[in-house]
């Protein structure tokens, strides 16, 4: 089967960490695909160079890639698409300045996806603030005419919360030796922002409670549980700026690498293991329908994911978590007052 994959910022840097590995295969193994690269006019010479180191790696699994700066012809017949592009947030810039600059963008987007691409599409949103990018894509999706008389659903956009889940899965692996294959059910909750919840209570380690084994190398439960909330979670939420304090640039190979993981366990499934994707609430854990929230997810062998239900939330995580969905719910409202949704 060949797929084709549409990839936006594609002159940019998590494109740059990404093409490469996902023309030879990380996501779709041994299918073929055909990559359709979108930029806007001022990078197009910078992508001309993509495309020559992609033909220079001779991929055996590329069967095609093109560059255009036309929504509909990139995401024209996708199987998936990765939004990666978005307007940088710059020096003086409040979060309305950001959101009106990339509503514009994730509106034009989302409604050449629901005109152009397969009505299952599979979408997933890199670019900041990726929830709500989401969000405002999914909505202008959904309301278009298609040829094929159907619609694009909603829940087929996604956005990244799988750096943050892979953060959290490197943190803990460090703090306790442990491989990072034998850490399970570790979850981000909420938005991709500093409010974001990462949650350590149901995980296991090597198939014990996560709390009891922090619990014996930290010297008691108490202290275990001091470590997860003063240091691990606003590690795991302030990792981004860390990154971009010590490297003089925002993350670029991880993010790139936890797109491909996301596209992939969404693809092909999770053999029953949890992941963190931001999906669109219908109205799980209390987070309003509608709203694209992070949740521990899983996905079947056919390719649909499932947000974990039934876990229970204590006190502190409850609490943290509606700051979050607060959060997402007033960054739904912006994009509504300026005409977004
Ligand atoms: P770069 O500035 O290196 O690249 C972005 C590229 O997007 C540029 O080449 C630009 O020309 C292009 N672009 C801008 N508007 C476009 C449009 N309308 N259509 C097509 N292309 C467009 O940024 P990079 O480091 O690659 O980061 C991209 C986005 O990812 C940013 O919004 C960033 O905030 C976000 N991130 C999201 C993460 C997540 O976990 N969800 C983590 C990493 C990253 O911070």
């Amino acid at each position: 089967m060949t797929r084709t994959i549409a990839v936006t910022g594609a002159a940019g840097s998590i494109a740059y960490s990404l093409l490469f590995r996902l023309a030879a295969g990380a996501v779709y193994g041994q299918e073929p695909v055909r990559l359709r690269l979108l930029e806007v006019p001022q990078a197009v010479e910078r992508l001309q160079g993509v495309l020559m180191e992609l033909a220079d790696c001779a991929y055996p699994t590329l069967l095609e890639a093109t560059a255009t700066t036309d929504p509909d012809e990139a995401f024209a017949d996708a199987d998936a698409a990765l939004l990666i592009g978005a307007a940088p947030r710059k020096e003086g810039m409040d979060r309305a300045d950001l959101l009106r600059r990339n509503g514009e963008v994730f509106r034009a987007q989302g409604a050449a996806l629901g005109r152009s691409a397969t009505a299952d599409v599979r979408v997933v949103v890199v670019g900041n603030p990726a929830n709500t990018n989401a969000l405002i894509a999914a909505h202008h999706a959904s309301v278009q005419e298609r040829a094929d008389g159907r619609r694009v659903d909603p829940s087929r956009f996604t956005a990244l919360t799988r750096l943050d889940h892979n953060r959290a899965l490197g943190m803990v692996a460090q703090k306790t030796g442990a491989p990072v294959d034998t850490i399970e059910r570790v979850t981000i909750w909420g938005n991709h922002s500093n409010t974001q919840v990462p949650d350590l209570t149901d995980a296991l380690i090597d198939g014990r409670s996560a709390p009891a084994v922090l619990a014996d190398l930290c010297g008691g439960a108490e202290r275990a549980r001091a470590w997860v909330t003063d240091e691990f979670i606003p590690a795991v939420a302030g990792r981004g700026a860390a990154v971009i304090s010590a490297r003089g640039a925002s993350s670029a190979a991880s993010a790139a690498a936890a797109a491909l993981d996301h596209l992939r366990d969404w693809t092909f499934g999770t053999n029953g293991a949890r992941v963190s994707m931001a999906v669109r609430s219908t109205g799980e854990y209390g987070v309003p329908a509608g709203l694209v929230s992070s949740f521990p997810c899983t996905v079947d062998t056919s390719g649909a994911y499932q947000i974990v239900e039934g876990l229970v939330l204590d006190d502190a995580r409850r609490s943290l978590l509606d700051d979050s969905v607060a959060e997402l719910t007033a960054e739904r409202e912006d994009a509504a007052a300026l005409g977004f949704l």
